[in-house]
């Protein structure tokens, strides 16, 4: 009796010690099942002939809960069924209007809503690939978005038909057929497709028009902000969109939840984790069209709202919000999103509830992502033993000088020690391929990196900054190279500097982020020399800016040199330049800020600056 009572004694004595000494031992294990039930699932669908797609996945749901609500949007429920005969009428339609077939390539040009939805199932229902344009841009980086991916045709809202109309000569050059999601259009060279839709079949699309689909035929191409000028596309396999749509599976989201995503669905968080992680799980997604601060919560309270999706912006404006009463009348259980920072993250739970936050890091162009699963405040991931041997991935030493990884005399790259920032690589191996980016080859040559750990061996240079602490929690620290990240965009500063190059002023520009107190991210900012004689036009700037780049990459401040420094390579240097920041105390040059209200840049004040750092100003 006394040695069965020791012998208990002794096995709960050493559950707690196991506890203290790894107090997240539990949340690995769990993780590490998780990953295992993904990993055999995935090896199930590459067996299957044809692939398994996420497209068979909606077909079963659609035949499992034909009747349950799949998108909610702006009050109108549409169900699983709804959607599926949606989408058949849009494939009946282009299959007749566009001739469209197996391994065409759509662009879609649409805001989030639900058509965004079943054009995209319609689509793959015919085969195709679809290109998601951001719905932000415009003129030159639309054209250029647009042909990357040698689409022969261009679906666009009808709320989006005036930028389309701006580029309409050159396409109409190039023989896209333009459709505009409208009942009638008026514009030569553009089809209205709602009224065609409308009365086009919806019966089901015979598995045959998409016959020769696999698993590595091109399902997306999501577009990312390139290291030299504009966007390259990101191309997504049928297998890759696997890859994000368990991450609500991994986040422990049931099939009785309802997620609600105000994402933008042309980024890979909005459609491939938010509605393929729906699809997957069979649940609701209640979708937004714009995220919105004052009507997140009723939005979340009206439809029953279990798990939202957020980037760190959203959360932080959420904080940033008038108290109500009503802040914790919610049934949110669940976030899931990136780029939360530590203080907004402290602030979010204890002002709305205690509920369970997800952070991930991963992009629509790498190999690898993590989860921080057991929800460790400010961290993006946790290194878990199973999850390195399937993916192996390593932090490097990294030159921000000279903007390369820093090299042994054996030519091999140095591993940082904990505690320490360095650059993220990810082995390229088969289960994690690099796909690269649509008509890129050198972009995507760029992206690798040999001979890391060993002579031969071939990384994928992630462009990030991470660090790993003593308890095996990984940390976002930066962005590097020619990029960073506004408003959950990035930002190519060499698309930004050619646009500010056009003005017939400007002779030279670097552009880069600065950061900004209590802001995620970093600000967008111009250095740019003047040509001689001339000067520099507040107005003209303005609307040139404007009409070229979406706000997130509108430079906010520009600062007037004489000249610019550059390296040895005549790369501009920025590193004293972000240092500098926008304090116009600590600035002798002309420095302006960017003013929306009044449609110009005005000079930069010492009071403005106090309001930015105050936090009274929020951008
Ligand atoms: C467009 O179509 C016309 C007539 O079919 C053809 O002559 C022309 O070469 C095509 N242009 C392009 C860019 O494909
Ligand atoms: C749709 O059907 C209606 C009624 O049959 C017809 O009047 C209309 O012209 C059709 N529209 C198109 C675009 O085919
Ligand atoms: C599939 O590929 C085969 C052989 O390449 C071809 O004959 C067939 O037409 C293709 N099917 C479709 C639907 O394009
Ligand atoms: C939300 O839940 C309540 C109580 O369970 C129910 O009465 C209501 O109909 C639900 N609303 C929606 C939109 O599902
Ligand atoms: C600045 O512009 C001039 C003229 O366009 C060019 O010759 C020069 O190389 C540029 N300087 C830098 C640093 O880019
Ligand atoms: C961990 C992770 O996301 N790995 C992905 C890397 O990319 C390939 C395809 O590009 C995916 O199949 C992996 O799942």
């Amino acid at each position: 009796m006394l040695t069965l009572f020791s012998i208990c004694f002794g096995v709960v004595l050493f559950f707690i010690g196991l506890y203290i000494r790894f107090p997240y031992f539990r949340h690995d294990c769990v993780y590490i099942l998780k990953l295992l039930k993904v990993s055999s699932r995935r090896k199930e669908f590459r067996k299957k002939k044809p692939f398994y797609t996420i497209l068979d996945c909606f077909l079963d749901t659609v035949k499992r809960q034909p009747d349950k609500p799949f998108i909610v949007f702006e009050g109108l429920v549409h169900s699983y069924e709804d959607i599926d005969r949606q989408s058949n009428r849009v494939a009946w339609t282009l299959r007749t209007q566009a001739r469209l077939r197996e391994g065409d390539t759509v662009a879609l040009f649409v805001a989030n809503e639900p058509c965004f939805v079943w054009l995209w199932l319609g689509l793959c229902k015919l085969g195709c690939a679809v290109s998601l344009l951001n719905c932000n841009i415009r003129s030159r980086s639309l054209l250029h978005c647009f042909s990357c991916c040698d689409a022969s045709v261009l679906i666009a809202s009808g709320d989006l038909k005036d930028p389309v109309v701006e580029v309409l000569p050159t396409l109409r050059e190039q023989n896209v057929s333009v459709f505009i999601l409208s009942k009638e259009c008026d514009a030569e060279g553009m089809e209205a497709l709602s009224d065609k839709m409308a009365n086009a079949s919806d019966k089901p699309v015979p598995p045959a028009f998409r016959s020769n689909v696999t698993m590595g035929s091109p399902a997306l191409y999501i577009y990312t902000s390139g290291t030299t000028g504009l966007p390259k596309a990101g191309l997504v396999t049928h297998d890759k969109v696997w890859s994000p749509s368990v991450f609500l599976l991994l986040a422990g989201v049931t099939s009785d939840d309802v997620i609600y995503t105000p994402l933008p669905l042309y980024h890979g968080a909005g459609l491939l984790i938010g509605v393929c992680g729906a699809i997957e799980r069979g649940i609701t997604v209640v979708l937004r069209r714009k995220f919105s601060t004052s009507q997140f919560w009723d939005d979340c309270r009206k439809y029953n709202v279990t798990v939202i999706q957020y980037i760190g912006e959203t959360l932080r404006y959420l904080c940033n919000s008038p108290k109500k009463f009503s802040d914790r009348e919610h049934r949110v259980r669940l976030a899931i999103g990136n780029g939360l920072r530590a203080d907004v993250w402290s602030n979010f739970r204890s002002r709305f509830g205690e509920l369970d936050i997800k952070e991930f890091y991963a992009a629509s162009d790498g190999n690898i992502s993590f989860m921080n699963y057991p929800g460790k405040i400010g961290a993006i991931g946790r290194v878990n033993f199973f999850h390195k041997r399937l993916f192996p991935y390593g932090l490097i030493k990294f030159d921000s000088e000279r903007e390369e990884p820093v090299r042994d005399s054996n030519g091999l790259c140095i591993a940082t020690p904990q505690g320490e920032a360095g650059l993220l690589v990810s082995k390229i191996t088969r289960i994690a391929p690099f796909l690269g980016y649509a008509g890129n080859p050198e972009q995507t040559e760029n992206k690798k990196l040999h001979d890391v750990f060993q002579k031969g061996d071939l990384y994928l240079n992630s462009g990030d900054l991470l660090m790993i602490d003593q308890d095996n929690f990984i940390y976002f620290q930066d962005r590097i190279g020619e990029t960073f990240r506004w408003k959950g965009e990035n930002v190519a500063t060499t698309e930004v500097e050619d646009v500010l190059t056009e003005l017939h002023f400007i002779e030279n520009a670097t552009v880069y982020g600065v950061r900004m107190p209590g802001h995620e991210g970093r600000i967008g900012m111009a250095a740019v020399t003047i040509k001689a004689g001339r000067e520099f036009h507040c107005s003209e700037t303005f609307t040139h800016v404007a009409n070229n780049l979406p706000s997130y990459a509108q430079p906010r401040f520009i600062r007037i040199k004489s000249s610019l420094e550059v390296t040895g390579t005549f790369k501009h240097m920025k590193v004293n330049l972000v240092a500098d920041g926008f304090n116009p105390s600590a600035i002798q040059d002309p420095l302006y800020v960017l003013n929306e209200k009044e449609h110009c840049y005005d000079q930069m004040t010492m009071n403005y600056y106090k309001s930015i750092n105050s936090g009274e100003v929020h951008l």
